[in-house]
């Protein structure tokens, strides 16, 4: 009989696992990259404000509806946005978050009637 023995060292995993998905706008991670699902409907982002670390994030964008198209873009560092996305439709992009800080996000179509939120990266 062979006595087999584990070599893969020990069983720890060092994900703490998947935690559920936030509903306070904090990112979970996946992968080492952040995801977070902001929700627009009529005019309005929800959650208006989100809640990163630096580094990696993947943003996805659900137009709960309202019947307007949105879309959604960081103006205050140079990052990949959420093109136009219609009603009933997911879109979704990916930027790197720089250093800790209050950033704003916008639907550049809708800025004028107060469609804007706040990214903001903490510390690691
Ligand atoms: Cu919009």
């Amino acid at each position: 009989m062979t006595l087999v023995v584990a070599a893969t060292g020990t069983a720890c995993s060092s994900s703490a696992g998947p935690s559920p998905a936030p509903a306070d706008g904090t990112a979970s991670s996946a992968d080492g990259v952040q995801q977070i699902t902001v929700h627009a409907k009529d005019f309005s982002f929800s959650p208006s404000t989100v809640t990163v670390h630096p580094g990696k994030v993947r943003l996805i964008l659900v137009n709960d509806g309202g019947g307007a198209p949105h879309d959604w873009q960081v103006t205050d560092f140079p990052a990949d946005f959420v093109p136009l996305t219609a009603n009933g439709e997911t879109k979704e992009a990916s930027f790197t978050a720089p250093s800790p800080g209050r950033y704003q996000f916008v639907c550049t179509i809708h800025t004028k009637q107060g469609m804007v939120g706040s990214l903001v990266v903490l510390a690691r």
